[in-house]
């Protein structure tokens, strides 16, 4: 049984997607990151870094329990475990690391800047236009890469597809669409036909709802607030 702590946001919902792809017995354990749950002793212990997603295997190597933190790297313990979702061919297995690294070092943090400027820093332009101009370049990347192969890595369907979709969400908003990139409209729709891709949809929008109801009447922290953060930080892990 896997043990999600998590929380429906896109670094979290890569491992639900791989989690109902591979039919592996699981639950989600809500973290929630607007109220402070980050910075509990109990999260901690599992993800030092005080992000989500963290994962408990109650079945992990050698039978015993395995915590994991930061979600490529628990996409390839899970591809490992199940044997799905990782090309067996060495090549491919490599474009495949090549692009799930390509989503958890580029995709997924100058799209979370992006995010984080826009909502943030309205008057800050430089910033804006940085992380926004960035975004559109690697959504051309993507657009590119998918102009002769059906997903991200190879013809197979791998965990670099599952780490770059939930990513991929706020495309119309940026306006991405069919005629300037086609290839990775295409892909989006082929994502978005996948079953497990769909009850993933759907168990966010529970567990979101779920989490705001758990959350009602309780003080929210700035999670943008670097500096409060770190005193967090401090204050939990100083013995
Ligand atoms: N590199 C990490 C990034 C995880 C991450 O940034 N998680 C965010 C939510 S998507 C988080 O937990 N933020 C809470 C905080 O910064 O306090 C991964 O891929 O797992």
């Amino acid at each position: 049984m896997i043990e999600l702590h998590s929380s429906p946001t896109p670094n979290g919902q890569k491992i639900m997607i791989m989690l109902e792809e591979t039919g592996i017995e699981w639950r989600h354990i809500d973290v929630n990151i607007g109220t402070g749950d980050q910075f509990k002793p109990e999260h901690l212990k599992l993800s030092p870094n005080n992000k989500i997603p963290a994962i408990v295997d109650t079945d992990g190597p050698g039978g015993m329990p395995y915590t994991m933190m930061e979600s490529g790297a628990i996409l390839l313990y899970l591809a490992e475990k199940t044997g799905k979702f990782m090309p067996k061919d060495a090549r491919e297995r490599y474009d495949m690391l090549q692009w799930l690294f390509f989503q958890v070092a580029h995709v997924g943090p100058m799209f979370g800047q992006a995010n984080h400027f826009n909502s943030q820093a309205r008057n800050n332009q430089y910033a804006k236009d940085r992380y926004n101009n960035e975004s559109l370049r690697l959504y051309r990347v993507l657009d590119n890469r998918l102009g002769d192969r059906p997903w991200l890595a190879c013809d197979e369907y791998t965990i670099a597809d599952i780490a770059t979709y939930p990513w991929c969400k706020g495309h119309r908003d940026r306006g991405i669409d069919n005629t300037a990139f086609p290839n990775f409209m295409r892909w989006f729709a082929a994502m978005e036909a996948r079953p497990a891709v769909q009850r993933n949809n759907d168990i966010a929008a529970e567990i979101r709802e779920r989490m705001s109801r758990a959350a009602e009447g309780q003080p929210m922290i700035n999670i943008y607030d670097t500096k409060d953060n770190a005193e967090r930080l401090t204050r939990a892990t100083s013995r």
